[in-house]
């Protein structure tokens, strides 16, 4: 699957961001404003990698090499930048051990740090490459940031600080810590957004998925990443959690965990497919929990991943829809005809995989196993893989796009939930949100000023 995504890609898209597998021509989208910055190629290395694709590892690193330039007019998303990019180019390099990508990241890294130019120095959403010039989406409440973009930044910019000595990166992102441990929080959550112009929340949505995920992931693992040493973090990661449990996540009547949102004072029971990834979080953040709740949160992630699984195996195609209800009768089922598409999204293999690692239950692999065929009957098309728009339908209509995480990630995480534990062991990788796996750092004996975790 990943030979023919990534030769398809290679015959119709290369350079682009992204595949029209169906027209058989590049794609793009908005996170990469107008630029042309082999988004695929970036995200796709690692994976190539792992799976000992050596030829086509070589082929992207040779166009990295002569064509990736960020000097462009273009305004990108910083997160999706950081965590596409920075984070692909670094695991490519720590995995290669091939300089150019520690050039590259550390390169373009240099073009997002003027997102940081703002009164409070909570970073706008994106940024100009060329001008360096930063704005918020149109779309974001009262002009914020996102919550899941500004706190995602946290493991790649610690891991430049680290490469090349410049605490620069490392200032910013415990910076942003700083401040949010300063803030108040409505009932212990963090709401979705905040504004940087005056440093006060917006609008009080919480989210385990889109807007708020990721932000609670890179808490647990910038302890993990730390070593275990930045205890700062893993508290934030303890009260967050426990917020998270007492206020958003119960049970259906049918006796499904799950996590609802917190929207306009009530709980809005409805789960993203996007939440499903906090299965594989409970279950890597067990070991090391507060009061020694290891048990009860491996037992968490596994009725996530049990959930996340239901809504696979409720749909027609046995693949998961964008979001999902658990109201009026309906149980892990979409419901709303714009809520029913898959785009060859991750977060629930992801948690397949992390609970495999953590239990060997063989269900996970069975699981694992199902979706990989319902991905191959259902989006393979000869041009490539694409979404689908209605997960319900015996006759679905493509979105025709192979977005660049299902190389990066639904892929990677397949192959490592059939591969042995001694390929990329979690005792010495944390995997970015985008599935980029970076070494742990062991920094005992090294200076990044300004936290007494690392000293
Ligand atoms: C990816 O870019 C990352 O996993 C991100 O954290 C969330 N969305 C996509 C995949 O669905």
């Amino acid at each position: 699957m990943m030979k023919h995504a990534w030769d398809n890609y290679r015959q119709y898209g290369w350079g682009h961001n992204e595949l029209k597998p169906i027209a058989r021509k590049g794609h793009s989208t908005n996170i990469f404003g107008n630029s042309q910055m082999g988004a695929t190629i970036v995200d796709a290395l690692d994976t190539l990698y792992i799976m000992g694709l050596h030829d086509e590892f070589r082929e992207g690193q040779e166009w990295i090499d002569k064509n990736l330039d960020f000097s462009v007019n273009s305004e990108v998303s910083v997160f999706e930048v950081n965590i596409r990019f920075i984070g692909g180019l670094l695991a490519a390099y720590y995995l290669s051990g091939q300089e150019v990508f520690k050039i590259k990241a550390v390169q373009l890294a240099g073009k997002l740090l003027p997102a940081f130019n703002t009164p409070t120095g909570i970073p706008w959403a994106m940024v100009n490459l060329k001008s360096g010039v930063g704005r918020n989406w149109g779309w974001a409440s009262a002009g914020s940031s996102i919550l899941a973009e500004f706190g995602t930044l946290h493991m790649e910019f610690v891991h430049l600080s680290y490469l090349t000595g410049d605490p620069v990166y490392y200032n910013k992102v415990m910076h942003i810590r700083k401040l949010l441990q300063k803030m108040d929080r409505p009932n212990g959550l963090y709401p979705n957004y905040l504004n940087p112009r005056t440093g006060r929340w917006g609008q009080h949505h919480t989210s385990v998925g889109g807007l708020g995920d990721s932000f609670y992931e890179y808490l647990l693992k910038a302890w993990l990443m730390s070593d275990k040493m930045d205890m700062e973090a893993r508290k934030m990661y303890d009260d967050a959690i426990e917020a998270i449990e007492k206020h958003l996540i119960r049970k259906s009547n049918g006796g499904l965990t799950f996590i609802g949102e917190w929207k306009n004072g009530h709980l809005e029971r409805k789960m993203g497919h996007l939440t499903c990834f906090a299965g594989g979080m409970f279950a890597l953040g067990a070991d090391g929990s507060r009061d020694d709740k290891a048990g009860h949160y491996l037992q968490l992630g596994a009725e996530i991943a049990h959930t996340c699984h239901e809504s696979y195996d409720r749909t027609t195609l046995k693949l998961g829809p964008e979001a999902f209800k658990f109201d009026g009768g309906v149980e892990a089922v979409a419901v709303r005809q714009n809520e029913k598409y898959y785009i060859l999204r991750p977060e629930v293999i992801e948690t397949y995989w992390y609970m495999w690692r953590f239990t060997h239950d063989p269900k996970y692999r069975q699981w694992g196993w199902e979706a990989t065929q319902a991905i191959d009957k259902y989006c393979r098309v000869s041009g490539g893989f694409s979404g689908v728009k209605d997960v319900y339908s015996s006759s679905p209509t493509y979105d025709d796009v192979q977005q660049s995480f299902f190389l990066a990630e639904t892929l990677k995480y397949l192959y490592l939930l059939f591969s042995n534990d001694d390929l990329l062991p979690l005792d010495n990788w944390v995997f970015n949100t985008e599935a980029h796996p970076l070494p742990v750092l062991h920094l005992a004996n090294t200076t990044l000023s300004g936290n007494p975790a690392y000293r």
